[in-house]
């Protein structure tokens, strides 16, 4: 891959892979349109189109999408996982997928340097963290960062990946995702991305990202039921992996999100 790709002036478009975004959207009409504009700002980085996956949505989150640019695939089955992995489904022919969230609260100009570090072949797994990082001042409410804090301490010592934080803004081959077979379709799913990967052998590698306050209505952490069920789901996750857990079964979904 080409030297230097994370560096805006110097990467060649020609050499670009095909690069795709992939956004879960759960009724997120305030933000959506913006985060597409954003992102589709972001070539020659990233090959159009822009993929949002609708969860659902009664407030014309995917019109307003597809008004944006983006293509928007609809996923009836509630829950971020079934989302993201319905968006990887559609997105054949990509060979990177960057996973972010539809709230805006991921800043797309990050997007360079969350590619660099893949396509300089530095890693397999890429993943933004907030921790190292910015992050605006209540842009995480505090059980957020208090779990992200104790799954990333399970996973580095669970499987001595050095994790600090389980960001949403990603980026992975699309052939190594489809392989790690993902089965936790909900709040498990980034976690069992992170684990899966350690376990496969992948590396993994973090950037500082900025993270904003988001626009609208917050579905997991900034709820109670939303915390406790993503919570409860992370950390199952990540113990469920661990060498010494049994197998998972194969074919188990996890409760709706
Ligand atoms: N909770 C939840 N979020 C979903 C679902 N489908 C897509 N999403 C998206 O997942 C992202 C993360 O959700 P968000 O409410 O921002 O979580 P928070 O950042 O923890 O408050 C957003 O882009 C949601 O729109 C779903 O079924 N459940
Ligand atoms: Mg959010």
């Amino acid at each position: 891959m080409s030297q230097g790709f994370g560096r805006r002036d110097t990467a060649p478009v020609r050499a670009c892979p095909r690069v795709v975004a992939v956004i879960p959207a759960l009724d997120e009409a305030p933000s959506i349109g913006r985060v597409v504009r954003q992102l589709r700002a972001q070539r020659p980085f990233l090959l159009d189109p822009v993929i949002v996956v609708d969860n659902g949505s009664r407030d014309g989150t995917g019109e307003i999408a597809r008004q944006a640019g983006a293509v928007v695939v609809r996923e009836e089955r509630r829950g971020y996982g079934y989302a993201c992995h319905a968006g990887v489904l559609a997105a054949e022919g990509a060979e990177v997928i960057v996973l972010l969230d539809g709230d805006a609260a991921d800043d797309p100009d990050d997007l360079p340097r969350i590619l660099g570090s893949l396509l300089d072949d530095e890693a397999e797994l890429v993943v933004g963290s907030r921790t190292l990082g910015s992050r605006e001042a209540g842009a995480m409410t505090p059980q957020q960062v208090l779990g992200n804090r104790l799954a990333s301490w399970l996973m580095r010592h669970l499987y001595g990946v050095a994790v600090t934080d389980l960001g949403p803004f990603r980026a992975i081959r699309r052939d190594d995702l489809l392989g790690l077979e993902m089965r936790e379709m909900t709040y498990g799913w980034s976690v069992e991305m992170m684990v899966k990967a350690a376990r496969a052998g992948h590396r993994y590698r973090e950037v500082p990202v900025s993270y904003h306050r988001r626009i609208g209505v917050s579905k997991v952490g900034g709820t109670v039921r939303g915390s406790v069920q993503a919570g409860w789901c992370i950390l199952s996750t990540t113990f469920r992996y661990a060498r010494w857990a049994p197998r998972p079964r194969t074919g188990r979904l996890a409760v709706a999100g």
